[in-house]
């Protein structure tokens, strides 16, 4: 008896401790009761068991896209990262094949973006989704353009997913952001994309390779890769060239490469001229380099904004493939 009224204590306590009242919270739980008929008392509980983590502001106000091109590329583009692509690509074939096929995607791409985002399941983050969430909703940090609404949505899209995966939400891990799984999905893009390829009932974006592999596929088919077209290419500019149309951010594409072709931007494999293009520089160490970009290399900014980062995916994805014998 004795014994028992001791532990009771120790959880009484031990919960006390850990219960932290977030501002916002219960503005937050009221919300998720109201608008997305979530149990209220639930989000509660579970946001009072969230814990702020300094270490999650601080990842966030230091992200790897700050740095320039010669020095974002050697993370991502090793020989350990191409030779565990076409390992992952050998083990995994029949997989990578069927989901190729049936959304249409080319299979290296579908490698490559698994390689950058968790080097093929090596890393696939150690934060509870719980806390990374919490802390970005109601901490974000004032020193950086506020996406605290942002993360507010993504929170609110994790409570969902538990409710429709039937995922336990406090052990739930990912990145400091809250990605998950080998593909590093947020919760609106796991809700939204993610596919059930072994038909088990479930889409488990940890375990399931056919899982993983399917919900990367329909992610890029989803956002319109097209299959075989080219990605980007080196540009070559005239002296005179128009600069006002190389782009920093915004990779849609607009311009027929016959336009780019006139401003004195030619791309440095032939395609055909109607083809819609964009133009990106990157700033290599002695100056920056030029590159046309096609549909595709939108669509890879729709996984991640950053063109470092779609252009890691592609120099990792032709490596790759070139390693695989492709
Ligand atoms: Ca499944």
């Amino acid at each position: 008896m004795k014994r028992i009224l001791t532990l009771s204590l120790v959880s009484i306590l031990s919960t006390a401790c850990f219960a932290q009242q977030h501002p916002g919270a219960a503005e937050f739980a009221a919300k998720a009761a109201a608008e997305y008929d979530l149990d209220q008392e639930e989000v509660r509980i579970l946001l009072e068991n969230a814990r702020f983590k300094q270490s999650i502001v601080d990842a966030m106000t230091r992200p790897a896209e700050a740095k320039p091109w010669y020095k974002y590329r050697p993370i991502f583009i090793t020989e350990k990262r191409i030779e565990g692509g076409v390992e992952f690509w050998r083990e995994n074939e029949p997989l990578i094949r069927q989901a190729s096929e049936k959304y249409g995607v080319d299979p290296q791409v579908i490698v490559a973006i698994i390689g950058v985002e968790t080097f093929y399941g090596g890393n696939t983050g150690s934060y509870r989704v719980l806390d990374a969430l919490t802390t970005l909703s109601f901490y974000y940090p004032t020193s950086i353009r506020d996406r605290s609404e942002f993360f507010s949505k993504e929170l609110m899209n994790f409570f969902m997913l538990g409710d429709e995966e039937g995922l336990p939400l406090e052990d739930v891990t990912g990145s400091y952001a809250g990605a998950m799984g080998l593909g590093q999905f947020m919760p609106s893009s796991y809700r939204e994309y993610a596919v059930d390829m072994d038909g088990d009932g479930r889409r488990d974006l940890w375990s399931s390779m056919p899982d993983i592999i399917g919900s990367v596929a329909n992610y890029l088919h989803r956002h319109g890769w097209e299959p075989g077209q080219p990605v980007t290419y080196p540009a070559i500019l005239s002296p005179d060239a128009d600069k006002s149309l190389v782009t920093k951010r915004d990779f849609k594409v607009k311009t027929p490469v016959s336009v780019l072709e006139e401003a004195g931007i030619e791309s440095s494999q032939p395609v055909p001229t109607e083809t819609l293009a964009a133009v990106g520089a990157l700033e290599e160490e002695d100056g920056d380099r030029y590159f046309v970009t096609f549909k595709n290399f939108y669509v890879i900014t729709r996984y991640n904004r950053s063109p470092l980062y779609a252009m890691a995916v592609y120099e990792l994805s032709e490596a790759i493939r070139g390693g695989y014998g492709q």
